[in-house]
Order: structure tokens, then C-alpha cells, then sequence
């Protein structure tokens, strides 16, 4: 099977094809559980469910020229990714721009591929939409799935336009097709104003942490109350980049001012325990509305940060004797 070493990796920075973190490219279609792969990174071209502005279909392109900067070792976690997990870069998903719902079904049988092989599938969209699929795909293979959404907004309107699926009622439809058990998740870095309703008690039972007050806390304390929502269950991670604030990722569809730095994000996510991590998504990358391709090197930076905690759980896992689960 092809290198997955990182000096190879960094000897194509300038050169070569285009894949995420220089990894090599395997499409899904070629994996079975032989492969050996413990992680595929798919690319989700898709902005048809936006409300605002579109142009997340161009984040799989954008951030995969950017993480052709990236090396791949975690000062923090003390390895190399690549030496511990097989990633691979599985191309983008086949959507059909204009029709959601086909769409969606195209995403959910590419994700299901991912699972099957027993890999986690890291999806990089395209816009938050995407999730019900991602977790239509997980839930099929891990049961309903502990949620942690680091995001501007909860997305949980129960339509939008007069129509199920949009990127802003993507957690209502999970929560009602019983993918993810909202008494066991948790959304964070919600600010901005908000429609009348959403002022009302929802009556999900989401654990919500509002920008302000996660900013407050700081992230040691916001992660041991991750840790402390989601247990040992399996997890879906799904990180919208505009959780940050457009000065550090202007290149998104909804920008809400007044949010976290990217550096809070990032200590974040390297503050997590290890969570039992099923399936990832990183959304909303638009990179028409960046500047300097910062938005970019933010979504690399998360999925390098997020690859990292992975890595870190199986080195744990490994060490204690257990099994690749
Ligand atoms: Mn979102």
C-alpha cells in the first residue's frame, strides 16, 4: 500500500496531486476492511441548503490545498499522526447540485462505505446540511450518537423555507430520526440574535454552552464538560467553522460576529479527553468570502487537531492492551 510517512508526505509539498495532508488518495470504492485504513477523509462538495450565501461546495478543494502545508506530528499529543492511524484521502462524494435530497442519499451511501470498512469517516463539507446523512450512516452502524457541535448555531429550526432539509434544521431532523441522543450532547459557541422562537425552551434537552459563557468558562473547564455530557458513548464531532469569528474565518455562508479565535478553538479541541469519536464533520468553509485563505487554514488546522485526538485515544488504546475498536 502506498507510504503514509511523513517525510515522504513533506517531500510533495510543492509537487504532486492535491490531497489532504498529502495523504494518499484511495477512493471509497476500493476500500474493504482488508485495507487496513483506520480513517478516510471525504470531501463533500455541497451548498445547496444554505440560507444566505453559498459557496461551501469550493471547502474540499480549499482545504485541501491548504493542508498541503500541514506536517503531520502533535507537539500536544506527543506523536505522529501517520504513526499511529492509516489515513486516506477518499475524494470527493458525487452530489447532484440542485436536488438536496438526492444528494443526501449519495452522501449517506458514501459515508456507509466508510463504516463498512470499519474506518471513521472526517467529512469536510460543504454545508451543515450534510449531517443528516453523515448521521444516518453512523447511526446505522453505532446507534444514536452522542453529539458535540462546536457552532454559531444550534440548528435545530424545524423547517426552513417550509422545507425539512437545510443547514439550519439539520440537529431537529437527527433528533427526530433518533441519530444522535441530545441527553448525552452538547452545542456550543451559539451567539447572534435569533428568531422569536428560538427565545422559547425547545424541549430537545440538548445541553447548550452560549458563546459568552464558553468563553467564559475557558476550554479546560469546557472540556471536562464535554467529557462529563457525552460519557463513553460513541460520538459524533462536528465543527462548523463559523464557531470562530469571521475576523479569524470570514470565509463561511452565516457569519456571526463576536465569537472565539481560532487559538480558542484550537486549545479546544487539543483540551478534549478522548472521546470515542464514530464520525466527523467539518463544515461551512466557503471560500469565496475568504481572504488570504485563512478560513482554509483554519478547517486544516481543526481536522489536524481532530486527527490528533483520534490518534491520541488509539495510542491510549493500544497501550492498555485493548482492541482497535
Ligand atoms: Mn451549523
Amino acid at each position: 500500500m502506498t507510504d503514509y510517512t511523513d517525510s515522504q508526505a513533506v517531500s510533495r509539498l510543492s509537487s504532486g496531486p492535491r490531497t489532504f495532508f498529502r495523504l494518499p488518495h484511495r477512493p471509497v470504492a476500493e476500500l474493504s476492511p482488508e485495507s487496513g485504513v483506520d480513517a478516510v477523509i471525504l470531501g463533500v462538495p455541497v451548498d445547496g441548503a444554505t440560507g444566505y450565501r453559498s459557496g461551501a461546495r469550493f471547502g474540499p478543494e480549499a482545504v485541501r490545498a491548504a493542508s498541503t502545508l500541514a506536517r503531520l506530528g502533535s507537539r500536544e499529543r506527543e506523536l505522529v499522526i501517520t504513526d499511529v492511524l492509516r489515513v486516506v484521502d477518499g475524494g470527493d462524494v458525487h452530489v447532484v447540485p440542485g436536488y438536496h435530497l438526492r444528494t443526501l442519499e449519495l452522501i449517506e451511501s458514501a459515508v456507509d462505505a466508510v463504516h463498512e470498512t470499519g474506518a471513521l469517516p472526517i467529512l469536510v463539507g460543504g454545508d451543515h446540511s450534510l449531517a443528516i446523512a453523515e448521521l444516518r450512516a453512523a447511526a446505522r452502524h453505532h446507534g444514536p450518537l452522542s453529539l458535540i457541535q462546536l457552532d454559531a448555531h444550534r440548528d435545530v429550526l424545524d423547517d426552513y423555507f417550509g422545507v425539512a432539509h437545510f443547514h439550519g434544521t439539520v440537529y431537529r431532523r437527527a433528533v427526530d430520526e433518533e441519530l444522535v441522543d441530545p441527553s448525552t450532547s452538547i452545542q456550543i459557541g451559539m451567539r447572534g440574535s435569533v428568531p422569536r422562537e428560538d427565545l422559547a425552551e425547545d424541549g430537545l434537552g440538548f445541553t447548550v454552552v452560549h458563546s459568552d459563557e464558553a468563553m467564559e468558562l475557558g476550554c479546560a473547564e469546557l472540556a471536562r464538560r464535554i467529557a462529563e455530557t457525552v460519557g463513553s458513548n460513541p460520538v459524533a464531532l462536528t465543527f462548523d467553522i463559523d464557531f470562530v469569528d469571521p475576523s479569524c474565518a470570514p470565509g463561511t455562508g452565516t457569519p456571526e460576529v463576536g465569537g472565539p479565535s481560532s487559538a480558542f478553538a484550537l486549545r479546544l479541541l487539543r483540551k478534549l479527553e478522548l472521546p470515542d469519536i464514530r464520525t466527523v464533520s467539518v463544515v461551512e468553509i466557503a471560500p469565496p468570502y475568504d481572504t488570504a485563505d485563512i478560513t482554509a487554514h483554519l478547517g486544516a488546522a481543526v481536522i489536524f487537531e481532530i486527527m490528533a485526538l483520534v490518534a491520541a485515544r488509539r495510542s491510549r488504546q493500544r497501550q492498555d492492551g485493548g482492541s482497535h475498536a
